[in-house]
Parts: C-alpha cells; sequence; structure tokens
C-alpha cells in the first residue's frame, strides 16, 4: 500500500535548490541585456513644464532616453494605464501613464526611462536629465485629503475616487434603542510589503519569430501577458511570460499592469533588443505600492451580555495618487467587520480618497487586518464598558456551528454574496482559550507584578474569504520515463506550491511525491490562470490538479485495463504500478501505460517498444494508442467553485510593556487556525509563521511616515522598522480542521491568516497591560509614551 502524502509535513521540495544558492531570480536573468532606469520625481505634485534629455543622450552607452511622448509610438503604451478591477463604487477613476504626462502626483513617480548598455551608465545618465517642474501644493494623509483645500486630481472632487455603501437591517434605529452605546475612533497607519526581492522586468524582443518574450517578478504572469499585449497592440499569442524564481511578494507583485512593465516591454519591441529592469529598494519604498492607511469611526449599541445590537461603521480610506487597481482594499475591509459574530443590523460607508502618495494595492490581508482591528478593538471597548471578560463577550456574539452556512447578507468584490461555508468559532475560542492559559492568566500578572513586570493579555478573531474564483487550471503529462510534468498559471512566490501541488497529484496518480514536477507561472505551459493573489493557490489550482489528476488515472486506467484484459474499475494504481486489485502480479507500471498512449515514443524509443513486450499483452499489430484521438497521456482540467469558501482563525497575544521605557515586547503568541483540511501541516505551520510575524511589523513597527509635502521620510531599511527575529517570539500554535463543502479537497486558505488579527491581538495586550486605550496601529513606544502623559493629565 503506498501512503498518502497530503496531511503529511513532507519536506518542502524547492528548498534545497534555493539555500544553496541555485535560485534563478530576475536579476540572475539576461545577463547581455540592456539596463533601464528612471527619472522620478522628486516632487510630490507638481506640473511638468519642460523635460530636457540631451545630457542623458549624449551618455557613452545610452541606447534611449523616452518621456511620455516617445510611449505613443508603441500600440496604446501612451495611453493611461487599466484600473484591474472596477466597480460600481468608483466614481472618479484616475489612472496613470507609464511615463508621466504632464503632471506628476506623488515623489517616486517615473518621468522619464534611460535605457543604456548597462545600469550604471543608465542610473548616470538619468541624473543628467533635467525636469522642471511648477510645484503645486501636496494633499498628504486622509485629514488633508477630506479637507480638499488642494485638488490631488481636477477630475476628483473632494479628492473623493469612490463612494460605497452597505446597510443590513437597522442598524441606527437598533443602536439608538439599545442600552449601551459607544463610539471609537481608530486610525491605521500606512505600512507596506516589502519582498526580499524588489519587482523587475526582462522583455526580450524576438525579431525572428516577431514576439515578446517576458520574464518577470510577478504573482500574475497571465495578467501582465494580456496587458502588454493589449499596450504594445501584439497578438496575445505573440507574448509569453514566465515567472522564474520570485522572492516574495505579498501583494505588491500583481501587475496592473506597472507602468514600468509597459515602458520596458514597449522600449524591447521598438529597439528590438532586451531590456531588463530590476527595482532597487529606494524605489520600492517611493513608486511601487503601500496599504493599510485608514481612519474608522465606529458606532455600537449592545446590551447588558455585550449583544452587539447594531454597529455602524465609517472608514476614510488613503489610496494614494492613482487608482489603478480599483477599490478591493476599503471593500474587503468593509465586508470582513463582521468576523465570526452574527451581524444583522449593520452599515458600512467608505470614501476611498486621493492624496499625493503612493499607490494603494493590496498588502498580505488586502484589508482585512484593518476590519479586524475596528471589530476586535469594539469588542474590547463593549467587554471593557461592561466590566466583562473579554472572550465571554465574543462568545455571545459568535456565529453558531449548526447555523452554516452564514449568509453574511453582504456582496462581495466579485459581485456575489458572501456566504461562511464552515467553521465552528465556539471551539475555535475554547482551543485558543486552553493553549494561551486565558483563564489562568490572573495568577500570571499577579505573579509578573510581584516581580515589577507589567504584563498584558488580548486576543483578536477573524473570518476571511479565500480561494477566490474565477478559475485556476491543471495539466498533467505522464512522460514515459515515468516523469510526472505538472503545470498550473498561478505562480510561486515561496509558499510551497511545488511541493503541496505535488502532494496532492502524487495520492491521485498512485505515484511517489519525488516523481512529481511542478511548474508555475509559465504562460507557455498554461495560458489560462487568474494570478496569485487572496489565499486562493491551494483552493483553486489545488483542486484543479486533483480534477486534472483524477482525468489522467481514469485515462491510464482505461488503457492499462486494455493492456491487462481487466476491467478498469478492478485496477489501483500504488507506487506507480497499475495492478488489479487482490491480485497484484498483473500488473503493468506507469511509464509503460504512458509508451502505450504515445506512438510517436512507440515507433522511435527501444525502451519504448520493449514496453510492447510486456506480458506479452500488447498485440503489435494493433495501434499501440488506446485512443488515437487523444495520444498522450495528458490532460487539463479546470475548477471554478460556486463561491468564496471562509477560513478563520483566533490570536492571542501576551505582552510587556516597560514601566520606564514603554518599550513593548511580545512574550507569547497562540494562534488556533482553520483553513480545513490541511494539505501539509507543515508548510501551513510556516505560512502562519511568516504571518504572524509580518503581523507583529504591523502591530509595532511598520509606519511609512510622510510629511506635510509628501516626501517620505523613512524609505530605507535604516528607519523602516521591521521585526527581527528577535522580536518575534516562539509562536505557539493548534488547528480546527472543519471542511469545506465547496470544493473537492474540503481546504480553505491559509496564505494571509497570520496577519489578519495580530495587530488587534497585540493591541489588546497593551491595552490589558497598560489600563489605556489603544487606537492606533502600528503602536510604538514612544506612542505609548505619549498615551501613559496623556492618560496621567486626563
Ligand atoms: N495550504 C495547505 N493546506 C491548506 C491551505 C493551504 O497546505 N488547507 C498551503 C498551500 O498549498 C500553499 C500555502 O499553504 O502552499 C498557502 O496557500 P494559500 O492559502 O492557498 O495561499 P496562496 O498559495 O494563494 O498564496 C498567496 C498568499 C498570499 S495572498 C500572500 S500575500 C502571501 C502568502 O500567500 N505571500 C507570500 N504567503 C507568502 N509566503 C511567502 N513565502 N512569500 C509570499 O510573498
Amino acid at each position: 500500500m503506498s501512503t498518502r502524502s497530503v496531511g503529511a509535513p513532507v519536506q518542502r521540495r524547492e528548498d534545497p535548490r534555493l539555500v544553496r544558492g541555485d535560485g534563478r531570480y530576475l536579476d540572475d536573468l539576461g545577463h547581455d541585456a540592456l539596463a533601464a532606469a528612471f527619472v522620478r520625481s522628486p516632487h510630490a505634485h507638481a506640473r511638468i513644464v519642460d523635460i530636457d534629455v540631451t545630457g542623458a543622450i549624449d551618455v557613452d552607452g545610452v541606447v534611449a532616453v523616452w518621456t511620455w511622448e516617445d510611449l505613443q509610438a508603441t500600440g496604446t503604451a501612451a495611453d493611461p494605464l487599466p484600473m484591474l478591477l472596477p466597480h460600481p463604487s468608483i466614481e472618479h477613476p484616475v489612472t496613470t501613464y507609464a511615463l508621466a504626462r504632464e503632471r506628476v502626483h506623488h515623489v517616486g513617480q517615473a518621468i522619464v526611462m534611460v535605457v543604456a548598455r548597462d545600469r550604471y551608465v543608465a542610473e548616470d545618465a538619468a541624473q543628467r536629465v533635467r525636469v522642471h517642474y511648477d510645484v503645486l501644493p501636496a494633499v498628504v494623509g486622509v485629514e488633508a485629503a477630506r479637507a480638499a483645500e488642494h485638488l490631488v486630481h481636477e477630475e476628483a472632487p473632494g479628492n473623493v475616487g469612490a463612494y460605497f455603501e452597505q446597510h443590513l437591517g437597522d442598524a441606527p434605529g437598533r443602536i439608538a434603542a439599545a442600552p449601551h452605546v459607544l463610539e471609537l475612533d481608530l486610525d491605521i497607519e500606512r505600512s507596506a510589503c516589502m519582498p526580499m526581492e524588489g519587482k523587475g522586468i526582462l522583455a526580450r524582443w524576438d525579431a525572428e519569430e516577431h514576439r515578446l518574450k517576458v520574464h518577470a517578478s510577478t504573482q500574475t504572469s497571465t495578467g501582465l501577458r494580456a496587458a502588454l499585449a493589449a499596450k504594445l497592440g501584439l497578438s496575445l499569442s505573440a507574448v509569453e511570460v514566465v515567472a522564474p524564481d520570485v522572492g516574495g511578494g505579498f501583494g505588491v507583485k500583481i501587475n496592473h499592469p506597472w507602468p514600468e512593465d509597459v515602458a520596458v516591454a514597449a522600449a524591447a519591441m521598438r529597439l528590438r533588443a532586451t531590456v531588463k529592469w530590476v527595482e532597487d529598494r529606494r524605489e520600492h519604498f517611493i513608486s511601487s505600492a503601500h496599504e493599510r492607511q485608514q481612519l474608522q469611526h465606529v458606532r455600537v449599541g449592545f446590551d447588558d451580555d455585550g449583544r452587539i445590537l447594531g454597529l455602524e461603521v465609517q472608514l476614510w480610506h488613503d489610496h494614494g495618487a492613482y487608482l489603478p487597481y480599483g477599490v478591493i482594499v476599503p471593500l474587503n475591509t468593509a465586508t470582513h467587520i463582521p468576523g465570526p459574530y452574527r451581524m444583522r443590523n449593520f452599515s458600512v460607508t467608505f470614501t476611498s480618497l486621493y492624496t499625493n502618495t503612493v499607490i494603494v494595492t493590496p498588502y498580505r490581508g488586502a484589508g482585512r487586518p484593518q476590519a479586524a482591528y475596528l471589530m476586535e478593538r469594539t469588542m474590547d471597548a463593549v467587554a471593557r464598558t461592561l466590566g466583562k471578560d473579554r472572550a465571554q463577550v465574543r462568545a455571545v456574539n459568535f456565529v453558531q456551528p449548526e447555523e452554516m452556512p452564514w449568509d453574511l447578507g453582504m456582496v462581495l468584490q466579485d459581485g456575489r454574496m458572501g456566504v461562511y461555508d464552515s467553521g465552528d468559532f465556539p471551539a475555535s475560542l475554547d482551543k485558543l482559550k486552553a493553549l494561551v492559559g486565558w483563564d489562568d492568566f490572573e495568577a500570571y500578572r499577579a505573579q509578573a507584578r510581584a516581580e515589577g513586570r507589567q504584563v498584558g493579555i488580548g486576543m483578536a478573531c477573524y473570518v476571511e474569504g479565500t480561494g477566490a474564483g474565477p478559475y485556476e487550471g491543471g495539466h498533467i503529462e505522464i512522460e514515459t520515463g515515468g516523469r510526472v510534468n505538472v503545470s498550473t498559471g498561478l505562480t510561486t512566490q515561496g509558499q510551497g506550491h511545488q511541493t503541496v501541488f505535488a502532494q496532492i497529484v502524487a495520492d491521485e496518480l498512485g505515484v511517489k511525491v519525488e516523481d512529481v514536477h511542478v511548474t508555475t507561472g509559465d504562460t507557455r505551459r498554461m495560458a489560462y490562470s487568474v494570478g496569485t493573489w487572496g489565499s486562493r493557490g491551494a483552493v483553486m489550482s489545488g483542486n484543479a490538479l486533483l480534477l486534472t489528476a483524477r482525468k489522467v488515472k481514469e485515462r491510464a486506467l482505461q488503457i492499462a485495463a486494455d493492456a491487462l484484459e481487466a476491467n478498469p474499475d478492478d485496477l489501483e494504481i500504488v507506487d506507480g504500478i497499475v495492478q488489479v486489485k487482490g491480485a497484484p502480479t498483473t500488473q503493468i507500471p506507469l511509464p509503460m501505460v504512458a509508451v502505450l498512449a504515445n506512438p510517436l515514443r512507440y515507433a522511435f524509443d527501444e525502451t519504448a517498444r520493449a514496453a510492447t513486450q510486456f506480458g506479452g499483452k500488447v498485440d503489435e499489430s494493433k495501434p499501440p494508442v488506446a485512443d488515437a484521438e487523444h495520444p498522450g497521456l495528458e490532460d487539463s482540467e479546470f475548477f471554478s467553485p460556486v463561491r468564496t469558501t471562509f477560513a478563520n482563525g483566533m490570536h492571542a497575544a501576551v505582552v510587556e510593556t516597560d514601566p520606564d521605557t514603554a518599550e513593548i515586547t511580545v512574550l507569547r503568541y497562540c494562534v488556533v487556525h482553520d483553513c480545513g483540511p490541511m494539505l501539509n501541516p507543515m508548510i501551513v505551520e510556516g505560512q502562519v509563521h511568516g504571518g504572524v510575524a509580518q503581523g507583529i511589523g504591523g502591530a509595532l513597527y511598520e509606519r511609512l511616515a510622510y510629511d506635510g509635502d509628501g516626501q517620505l521620510l523613512n524609505a530605507s531599511f535604516m528607519d523602516f522598522l521591521m521585526p527581527f527575529a528577535t522580536e518575534v517570539p516562539h509562536i505557539e500554535t493548534d488547528h480546527l480542521e472543519t471542511p469545506s463543502p465547496l470544493n473537492p479537497l474540503g481546504i480553505k486558505g491559509a496564505g494571509e491568516a497570520g496577519t489578519i488579527p495580530t495587530s488587534a491581538a497585540i493591541a489588546a495586550a497593551v491595552e490589558d497591560a497598560e489600563g489605556i486605550p489603544i487606537t492606533r496601529m502600528p503602536i510604538s513606544p514612544t506612542d505609548l509614551w505619549r498615551l501613559r502623559r496623556e492618560h496621567a493629565a486626563d
């Protein structure tokens, strides 16, 4: 009997190559390529009066210096870039150009592209470009955008990009009649994805084939392909995009497309050359994307038990200078606020505002950390008002397991209703309380206090829509040598897809995991894909590959049945051998089945010929292929879910705050997580650990600080703080595996889970330690010190 690998902590197969330094990231490719460098705006808001490129053109080794005007010669490259996800709430859509036209709207915006022999020459030449600006007043931050004293774009009055509202039941009425009402104002600052490898693109124009061949550090190779084809006036079939090894993404490598993508690809096409651009760290800070920034106002009515009777929320979301992405971030916040709680009288509005700062696109969690912060801070405030246990207040509000499927009553980004499909929130809470020792904490606090230490505990819950459609596909081919080639269109940035997808296929086909080789993000192998985001890889590609493997297995059994003169229903595949159930000596190896399905190999390959001698069962006079209209042991299949599946989890943090320095130390961090059955528990734990580390960054350190002129003050790792291993405690995890009924594997996503409630849990713990309401994210020692002084003065 072969053992199933799905569910087992199979070691990550991709890692030995990567840790040996054998990875092939974008900058490892195209050593003969020309290099692009960009002249970027030093001003947050300005009119471009004049651009003088003569100094750059004169530099030895410079091949081209382009402004927006130069893009006009290539397809629609000079037109505004498209909006990835339009939404009815978007009242004033403004996207950018590949190179700035007439105005710049944030520091770092690309204005001129220099293409040269190498990056040094390109950077030096870029320094010689002279741009004359008429500097305009900058709008920085939500308050300034709301005040609308100045406009970011004339065409967006009030600086409003989008306005959205959704109302369930009668929140104002229920709040008016509630025994208790409280209001909260919360302030969440900017942060950003910081993958180790920056964005980048290598574009080669193949003049002989009239094709654009692109490598990109991307989460969405098919989307980039479609965008480039459209912008450059090429047919889709004339563009191919391959994602090599990608050193992290966390959302920022979704190509919608990026301005540099279009400019570099247009240069490759026009110059009939290979052109590369790899983002440096400063560019990543000032010209890629940020997230998180919101102001939130909450009004909640509740009864004596802490049961929420009505909730009204207003959100103001800073989306930066343009809206290339749409409003998925504030929309995710709005639709994820209810979390695990029964929320039948709920009103939410968001106003998404233009500011003269870097654009906002999803960062791990994509609006959901803000939702968890809002709801969980509210739950704690309710408990504090009533003097009740914070876990108990949550428990009285939980949707119960027998109420699943629970219709949230809200429409999601894809236009479908949000319906929770699975989960057992009371059971998760019990597990979390046991894991962290919730009920014993007062004894620990007393002991710490006796030692002169100040400690606190907090918890936070969340529910997360994962595995969004519309589809993802798989292709599987069993080679005559027995190698199983698997491809799926989504890309991989470190999630362990090569391991987990191999596990799924190996189990279904009855082969060894080592024999399965997975390719992701290569449009030559799989032209249809939506990409890696929103914790959808496992649900979408995992299930697509399961269905594909079933199809290939069915064909393999049919061919083997013909060869063995058996009924396919009586056959099974064990460790790569097709055998009769209960009579395993009647067998045929899977590679030989592949040979029988492949007439060309049969004709030219001695090994393949030998296969026909197997057991004397194959008649040489017959065509060796079982189904001549469908040669080869390969097939494709797609998976499209009826709707989003919802994962959930609950976190608890124990912190210590220094009475003198206000330093905050996370002593313990506990996670109970429910992503359904874990395909690979070790990988899920790794995802949760990485997510929590990122969440701790968001809770305590990561803050992008702009001054009033729109200059980013901490655009380097010298000044932008992230947690090191020393700031992240050992993360204790437990799992509840409630299966989703919405897909054959019964799974839900896990990739963002760790990040979502972390800030809320840590804020709650700091609040508990200090006895001071925490309403800001992140909270630094300086913030805490100020709060202590304000609180003492009250
Ligand atoms: N998994 C599993 N069992 C489940 C669910 C998931 O074993 N029940 C495994 C999956 O097979 C996959 C991993 O857990 O190997 C994450 O799966 P999933 O939740 O489907 O997430 P995606 O594969 O779609 O990855 C995207 C997700 C997102 S949205 C961000 S942001 C993020 C993240 O993954 N960016 C990452 N994790 C990251 N990890 C790394 N190393 N680098 C990034 O850029």
